[in-house]
């Protein structure tokens, strides 16, 4: 049975996130398949796409399976590990991909979510931030964003308490560009789809490429991002990266130790 499911109206893609056992879990499968359908709708010429959950899902993504996080010693978010492999893909992609988020959005999938050009969620959108709370030292692309979106005091919060934020609270600070109720989601949603495809594909693509690579003009020279690593590296080569998997897969909560 496929995790994702994804098919073309028109110009309008739709790629379905459909995992429920695992609450859309962004195991590697689960990856694999999102990437391939997400190709496939660009070689079909959609126009525009929309990323969404499985009907009825209370959760949209319940982030990185944390059972697929790499034990001690490795960088758990390397450039070439799926989560961020995907997150390349939808910025990659010519065309705006659409998040409606009709339930809670957890971790890695917050900055999925995050990475995709327009957000639209209901009264049932959260979002929550947890690398503290499982014990994970995010990666700087990933940082990078949420600081752009949200600005540095609001990411910081979301990093430092894993604190759920709601619908209205992402609505004020910019993370939803739209704030729907539930029964009109859908109906919304598909309608400013619909208007992006009555637009050319061409200045869209091209304006999509322009504000990814402006967005990501921060010169860092080399000694700083060789020093962040050097700070990852000692978090996710510790006993408290261990205790936080250890805890969720134990279903207890976490005891860090700062070691
Ligand atoms: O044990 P079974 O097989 O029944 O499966 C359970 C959960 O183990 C599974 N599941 C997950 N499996 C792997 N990775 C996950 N992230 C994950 N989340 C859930 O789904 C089945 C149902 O879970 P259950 O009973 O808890 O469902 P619920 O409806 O009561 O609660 C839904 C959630 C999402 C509130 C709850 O499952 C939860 O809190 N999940 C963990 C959310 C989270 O902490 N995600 C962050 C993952 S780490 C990550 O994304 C990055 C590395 S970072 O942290 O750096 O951003």
């Amino acid at each position: 049975m496929p995790f994702v499911r994804h098919h073309l109206d028109g110009f309008v893609g739709t790629v379905t996130l459909d995992h429920p056992e695992h609450r859309n879990a962004l195991s590697d499968t689960l990856i694999s398949e999102l990437i391939d359908a997400m190709e496939e709708l660009r070689e079909r010429k959609a126009r525009v796409m929309v990323l969404r959950a499985h009907e009825g899902a209370k959760v949209w993504s319940a982030g990185h399976d944390v059972r697929e996080l790499p034990m001690p010693g490795r960088d758990p978010l390397g450039y070439d590990d799926p989560l961020v492999r995907v997150l390349r893909e939808i910025q990659h992609l010519p065309m705006p991909v659409l998040a409606m988020i009709d339930g809670s959005v957890w971790g890695g999938a917050c900055d999925v979510a995050l990475t995709c050009d327009i957000l639209i969620g209901s009264e049932k959108a959260q979002f929550t931030m947890t690398p503290a709370k499982i014990g994970v030292p995010y990666n700087p692309s990933g940082l990078l964003r949420f600081m752009n979106i949200l600005g540095v005091n609001l990411a910081k919060e979301m990093f430092f308490t894993a604190q759920s934020l709601s619908a209205e609270r992402a609505h004020a600070v910019g993370i939803l560009n739209h704030l729907v109720p539930s029964t009109e989601l859908e109906a919304f949603t598909y309608e400013l789809a619909e208007r992006i495809t009555r637009n050319s594909p061409l200045s869209i693509a091209a304006t999509k490429e322009s504000f990814r690579l402006l967005g990501n003009a921060s010169p860092l020279p080399p000694n700083m991002f060789e020093r962040i690593q050097g700070l990852r590296r000692a978090v996710y080569d510790s006993g408290d990266y261990k205790e936080g998997i250890q805890s969720f897969l134990e279903r207890r909560p976490p005891v860090f130790k700062g070691e």
